[in-house]
C-alpha cells in the first residue's frame, strides 16, 4: 500500500499528508492514535524539508508502526471464585535510542488505539528526557475500582504470568499509569521475580524498601509544575499567587497541588470521573493530605471533599452538557491531569474567555486537537503533555540508574536531577520551535526535538 500511496518523489507536504492518510487506512477504528499520529506528524513538516533523508528512509512509515503488538488473555478467579477474563496489552513501539519504556493502564476504556496513541506519545517524551529510554504502552480494560486487594493482586499475577516473557530490566521495564499504582506494581513484581527468580529493576514505581526511587511518586507533579515556572520564566512571570485549576485526583493531581503550594499558587480544583470540586479558599497542604488518605487508602470519591470542607462547591457530571464546567472556573494556570481528550473546544474557549494563561498537561493528550490549536493561536504559555509530563519517566529513568548501580540516592539528589532535566526540556523546546520558525510553540518545538533524535538513532541503526 504504501508504495501506491508514497510516490519517491512526493513533496514533503504530500508525503505527510501521504503518510497519515496509510496510518488511518492501516489502523481503522482507532481514532486516539490517529489523532497522536496526526499532531506530530503535522509538527514535523518544517524538520522533514529540512531532512530529505528521513522521507527517503521512509522514517515517517516506521516510526508510526511499532515494533511489537502483544495482546493476550488474561484470566483470572474473584473473590465469588467465579471465572473473569481480561484482556492484556503491552506496545513495543520504538527501542531506538533505549529499551522500551511505558506505563501500564489499567481501565475499562482500555483498547489497542488508545494503548497505540500513548506508546506513541511516549516514544518523543522518552527522547526528550534526555535519558536512554526507547517507548512503549501496555494495560487492561481491568477495573481495579471497587475489586478487592485479592482480587487486584489475583488479575496482577495473572497479567505478569504472559506478561512476564516479553519484558526485562534491558528490554522493556514497564512502570503505573491510571489505575497502576504502588499497589498494582507491589503485586506485578512479586510474580515476575517469582517466575524468573529474579530480583531485577523489570518496573518502575517500586517501593522505597525493595528498589524505588525516592520522588518517583511525586515526578509526574512535580514536573509538570517546573515546566510551567520554566514557561512562566520566559515572560518575566512567577506562580505566585495564580490561581490554578487542576483536574483528576489521583497520582499527578495530588503532587501538581503539593508542587502549587510550594510555588506560593492557589490550587482550587479537583475532580474524578463523576464529578469536580471547588474550593475558593484554596487546596491546603492539611486538605491535600486528606485527599490523598481519600483517594489512595479510602479509595473514596472526591464528592466527600465537599462533605467535609463546607466552603467547597461539588459538580456531579453532566454527560448532556458539551463543556466540562471544570475547565469554566475563572483562573490564570491549568493544570489537566486525568485523562486524555477532557478538555474539547469549547472548553478551551471558556479557559481563554475566563484568563487561563499557562496550560501544562499533566495527563497525556488532555486536549483535542482543535483545542491545542486554540491555545497555540492564543499565545498563551502551552506545555504540550510530552514536554510538561516527562518529569515521571525521567524519574524512572533515574530508578532504572539506581537499581543498575545498586544503591539509592537521597531525595534531594533525585530532585535536582528531575528539576535539571524539566529546565533542559523546556529549554530544548523552546529553541527548537524558534530554529523551525514557530518561537513560542512548544507542541512544534517538543515533536521536532522528541524526533530528531530517534530519527538519527535509526538512520544509524539501518532499517530494522
Ligand atoms: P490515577 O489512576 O492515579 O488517577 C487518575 C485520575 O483521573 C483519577 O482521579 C480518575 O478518576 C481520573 N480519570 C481517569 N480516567 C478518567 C476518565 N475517563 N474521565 C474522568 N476522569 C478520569 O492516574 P495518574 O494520576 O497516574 O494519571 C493521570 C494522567 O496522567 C493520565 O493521563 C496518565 O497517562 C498521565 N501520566 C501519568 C504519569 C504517572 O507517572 N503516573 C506520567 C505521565 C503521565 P476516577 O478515580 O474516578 O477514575
Ligand atoms: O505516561 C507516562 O509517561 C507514564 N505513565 C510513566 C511511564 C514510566 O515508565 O514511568
Amino acid at each position: 500500500m504504501s508504495t501506491v500511496l508514497n510516490p519517491p518523489h512526493a513533496s514533503t507536504a504530500e508525503y505527510v499528508d501521504q503518510v497519515m492518510q496509510i496510518v488511518k487506512a492501516k489502523n481503522p477504528g482507532e481514532p486516539e492514535f490517529h489523532q497522536a499520529v496526526f499532531e506530530v506528524l503535522d509538527c514535523l513538516r518544517p524538520a522533514m524539508k529540512r531532512h530529505p533523508e528521513y522521507q527517503e528512509a521512509k522514517m515517517l512509515e516506521r516510526i508510526t508502526e511499532p515494533e511489537r503488538v502483544v495482546m493476550f488473555r488474561v484470566p483470572w478467579f474473584d473473590d465469588k471464585s467465579q471465572p473473569q477474563v481480561n484482556r492484556g496489552f503491552r506496545i513495543e513501539m520504538s527501542s531506538a535510542i533505549g529499551p522500551y519504556k511505558g506505563g501500564l493502564r489499567f481501565h475499562p476504556s482500555v483498547n489497542l488505539s488508545i494503548l497505540k496513541f500513548l506508546a506513541f506519545e511516549q516514544v518523543f517524551k522518552n527522547s526528550l528526557t534526555t535519558l536512554p529510554m526507547g517507548g512503549g504502552k501496555g494495560g487492561s480494560d481491568f477495573d481495579p475500582k471497587g475489586k478487592s486487594d485479592n482480587e487486584v493482586m489475583r488479575f496482577c499475577q495473572s497479567f505478569m504470568s504472559e506478561l512476564q516473557r516479553h519484558i526485562g530490566p534491558d528490554t522493556d521495564i514497564p512502570a503505573g499509569d491510571i489505575g497502576v499504582g504502588g499497589r498494582e506494581i507491589g503485586y506485578l513484581f512479586g510474580q515476575y521475580k517469582r517466575l524468573r527468580n529474579e530480583f531485577s529493576g523489570v518496573l518502575t514505581g517500586k517501593s522505597m524498601d525493595w528498589g524505588g526511587s525516592l520522588i518517583r511518586p511525586e515526578a509526574t507533579g512535580y514536573g509538570s509544575v517546573y515546566f510551567a515556572v520554566e514557561m512562566l520564566k520566559t515572560r518575566g512571570e512567577t506562580l505566585e499567587g495564580k490561581e490554578c485549576i487542576i483536574s483528576g485526583s489521583g497520582n499527578v493531581s495530588q503532587y501538581t497541588v503539593e508542587k502549587c503550594l510550594d510555588f506560593g499558587a492557589k490550587p482550587i480544583t479537583l475532580s474524578d470521573s463523576d464529578g469536580f470540586i471547588y474550593d475558593p479558599e484554596g487546596i491546603s497542604r492539611e486538605k491535600l493530605a486528606w485527599v490523598m488518605d481519600l483517594k489512595n487508602n479510602r479509595r473514596g470519591r472526591i464528592k466527600e471533599y465537599a462533605d467535609k470542607f463546607k466552603k467547597a462547591m461539588y459538580t456531579p457530571i453532566d454527560r448532556k452538557l458539551d463543556y466540562n464546567p471544570l475547565w469554566n472556573v475563572p483562573a490564570q494556570c491549568a493544570f489537566p491531569s486525568a485523562t486524555q481528550n477532557e478538555i474539547n473546544p469549547k472548553d478551551a474557549k471558556n479557559m481563554l474567555k475566563n484568563g487561563v494563561k499557562l496550560v501544562s498537561e499533566g495527563a497525556n493528550m488532555p486536549s483535542a486537537l482543535e483545542a491545542t490549536k486554540m491555545f497555540i493561536d492564543a499565545k498563551i504559555l502551552y506545555g504540550p503533555a510530552k514536554a510538561a509530563n516527562a518529569g515521571g519517566v525521567a524519574t524512572s529513568g533515574l530508578e532504572m540508574s539506581q537499581n543498575s548501580m545498586r544503591l539509592s540516592w537521597t531525595r534531594e539528589e533525585v530532585d535536582d536531577r528531575l528539576h535539571k532535566i524539566i529546565i533542559a526540556i523546556h529549554k530544548n523546546c523552546f529553541e527548537t520551535a524558534e530554529k523551525y520558525g514557530q518561537p513560542g510553540n512548544l507542541v512544534l518545538g517538543a515533536n521536532i526535538a522528541g524526533f530528531l533524535k530517534v530519527a538519527n538513532a535509526m538512520l544509524e541503526q539501518g532499517l530494522v
